[in-house]
């Protein structure tokens, strides 16, 4: 008899990559919500000095945490990744006086770009708020610094197996019928290295189901990328870069010369025509 699980050749999706130096746009950001672009990457969005201030708010905070869900790095905040909704919410609660913290009292870029979007879906018809629960609400980013050892200090991923998995007491597993987009803001960045490396394959949960990943979404082995094109993203601190998360992505190895990586993420999309969700 002839198996079905005879492994193919990951399908190859094209990537739609723009990369330009400026402000950043509400137009360019519904553009990879909608999944006309797959990454958009924009030099010097905003100020190395607020970029300077939240990292010095990162280094200080008391809130500062190393992961222990098997994916190597520190944080503040809180990831749905591989939680049920209560504890979710409950650490997004607790963590949210060292989200805030992070932030101060700046004019940041992450709740400019929050605020600019939800100005612009409202007069669409469209709400765009954080998802919640009962009682609690996400917050509106949380900070990143990893640090794997091999060739990659963040293996190769999706983000939507996670949301696919995240279970019905999420408002979130609509959103992946849709475009999940992953937003990266660099507060600080090495001299060289530390790219975000977008391949152009978009598992489906067969794929996922294939490599062992069906609800992690991480990580993908080297062996199942070989043959699969790349872009990377060269970041500097000031970037943004919003990316469609359902394409497999990675972090390279930073230099260990120049300063520490670090970024504040978040994921939105599409829940319904008339709602767009926000979470970490
Ligand atoms: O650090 C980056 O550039 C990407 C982060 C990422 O992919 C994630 O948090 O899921
Ligand atoms: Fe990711």
């Amino acid at each position: 008899m002839i198996s079905a699980e005879v492994s193919k050749a990951p399908t190859i999706s094209p990537l739609a990559i723009r990369e330009r130096i400026g402000s950043i746009r509400t137009a360019e950001i519904i553009s990879v919500l909608k999944g006309q672009i797959t990454g958009l990457h924009i030099s010097r969005a905003f100020s190395i000095e607020i970029a300077e201030e939240i990292a010095a708010n990162f280094i200080r905070n008391p809130g500062l945490k190393q992961r222990k869900d098997g994916v190597p790095g520190h944080y503040i905040g809180a990831s749905h990744y591989r939680k049920d909704a209560a504890t979710y919410f409950a650490e997004a609660e607790n963590a949210r006086p060292f989200v805030e913290a992070l932030l101060g009292n700046l004019v940041d870029p992450v709740r400019g770009l929050f605020d600019a979007l939800k100005r612009d879906l409202h007069n669409q018809g469209i709400e765009l708020r954080l998802t919640r629960s009962e009682h609690r609400q996400a917050n509106i980013c949380r900070a990143f610094c990893w640090s794997g050892t091999g060739m990659y200090a963040l293996e190769p991923h999706d983000d939507v197996a996670q949301v696919v998995c995240a279970g019905n007491d999420y408002e979130i597993p609509a959103v992946a019928n849709n475009t999940v987009v992953a937003l990266n803001l660099y507060v600080s960045m090495p001299d060289e290295g530390g790219d975000l490396r977008i391949w152009s394959h978009k598992p489906t949960s067969v794929d996922r189901k294939s490599q062992g990943v069906e609800t992690t979404g991480y990580p993908y082995s080297k062996a199942y990328l070989e043959a699969v094109p790349f872009h990377d993203l060269r970041l500097k601190a000031g970037d943004i870069a919003l990316i469609d998360g359902g394409f497999i992505h990675g972090v390279t190895q930073p230099s260990t010369k120049g300063k520490r990586r670090l970024l504040l993420n978040s994921f939105f999309g599409f829940a319904r025509p008339d709602l767009v969700l926000w979470w970490t």
